[in-house]
């Protein structure tokens, strides 16, 4: 019987193979570590099973295609992920399931992802994303421009909707939930959704466009039931922190038809997954799982701006995986989030592009003269950069901004 994983230089099928780069840390050589993660992924087992035939090993088996300094390539058969149960937690674990724990390798990191488009097209994708965003606000070409707000803990809901009002005011198009606040009893769900749906439809009438993402992070068996509950009382955009629910919560919430307003995906506890460079889950193969399962914007990071860990190559292949052609999926709003004010736009707007989401917590609603004064500079800053003018230049004629940079920078 012959059955040797490795099919070194082989050309795959991209349509008949999921195919999957990662990086190894470990005493073996680089082909044997392979060997490893294939067997673990396709057999099951380190040793040959008898009631192993040549012939399921042939039509089931992983193959290793590259492996390299430290780099393998490893594709698995489409047709170990067949079948109308099983989805993206089935997908997991088999290209990063238990090939994380084997002992003989020190580290694993998931760093790429390739699906043939005959699995895709059993995900929704976005229903909205970065362009459904930007029609929905009416700004076809600035960035758009956050809030969280802050604090997350004890803000009852007429002061929470208060400060989006604010925020509003202010000139932001989108404020949200942080990801702890969810039905809390200093703020409960259906009471919070009701008083910013109310001042929402205020700022519509005033003449300004915003949305804001409420939570319903929570169980499977309850998570379509919170949507009912926060689109009863007039959501405009929904949240769910991917990592923490799982990615089937957030398909379930998109493709379920009465979901008809856009889903912003938080990704608390990603820094487990994503921050060893040796270990774990690249945020591109996260960031390709959210845009199959129909997130419509996505915390991708701040490319060092802010006060969140940073891998910029990986941030920027993020990026790409969100803007860029992912079979016929739309495209996703890269968000960026994490100890952004406005005195960084400039140098995060270098590198995102106009095609982003800022948001800053802290960084408006610590503006020396608060939350509006705040959304203001965040709004200035935006616009200085958006026209080619420096953010000190801008702030002589905008005291909001003025007051922010002497605070911040
Ligand atoms: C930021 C905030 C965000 C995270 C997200 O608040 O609440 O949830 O930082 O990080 P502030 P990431 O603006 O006050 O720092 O986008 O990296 O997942």
């Amino acid at each position: 019987m012959s059955m040797d994983y490795l099919a070194l230089d082989e050309e795959l099928d991209p349509e008949e193979y999921v195919i999957c780069e990662y990086t190894v840390k470990s005493d073996l050589d680089i082909k044997t570590a392979g060997v490893r993660i294939a067997e673990e992924e396709s057999t099951g087992t380190w040793t040959h099973p008898t009631t192993l035939s040549d012939d399921i090993f042939q039509r089931y088996g992983a193959k290793v295609t590259e492996a390299k300094n430290d780099k393998v390539r490893i594709g698995y058969p489409v047709i170990d992920f067949s079948g109308d149960i099983g989805g993206i937690p089935q997908i997991l674990s088999i290209i990063a399931g238990n090939l994380f724990g084997l002992d003989s390798l020190e580290g694993v990191r998931l760093v790429n992802l390739e699906m043939p488009s005959k699995l895709v097209k059993n995900y929704p994708g976005p229903r909205f994303g970065l362009e459904g965003l930007r029609t929905i606000l009416n700004r076809p070409k600035k960035p758009l421009v956050g809030t969280i707000v802050k604090p997350k803990i004890g803000l009852p809901p007429k002061e929470f909707a208060d400060y989006v009002y604010q925020a509003g005011k202010g000139g932001l198009t989108n404020s949200k939930d942080d990801e702890t606040l969810v039905d809390q009893d200093f703020c409960p769900l259906e009471d919070r959704v009701n008083c910013v749906s109310e001042k929402l439809d205020l700022l519509q009438e005033e003449g300004h466009q915003m949305i804001h993402a409420h939570n319903i992070s929570t169980n499977a068996h309850e998570i379509l039931d919170a949507a009912d509950i926060a689109l009863e009382n007039g959501a405009r955009q929904l949240m769910v922190d991917v990592l923490t629910v799982g990615f089937p919560g957030l398909q379930a919430l998109a493709e379920d038809p009465s979901v008809d307003v856009p889903i912003h995906v938080h990704r608390a506890m990603h820094g487990a997954i994503t921050k060893n460079p040796d270990h774990g889950i690249s945020m591109p193969v996260i960031a390709k799982l959210v845009r199959m399962a129909g997130g419509d914007a996505l915390h991708t990071g701040t490319y060092g701006a802010g006060k969140m860990h940073a891998d910029i190559s990986e941030e920027l292949f993020s990026k790409e995986v969100l803007l860029g052609e992912e079979h016929d999926l739309k495209k996703v709003m890269p968000v960026s989030s994490g100890g952004l004010h406005p005195g960084l736009v400039q140098e995060l707007m270098d590198v995102s592009g106009k095609d982003v989401q800022i948001q800053a917590g802290g960084g408006v609603s610590g503006h020396p003269d608060g939350v509006m004064a705040g959304a203001k500079a965040l709004t200035q800053a935006v616009d200085a950069v958006c026209s080619g003018i420096g953010l000190r230049e801008y702030a002589k004629e905008h005291t909001e901004l003025k007051k922010a940079l002497d605070k911040w920078m």
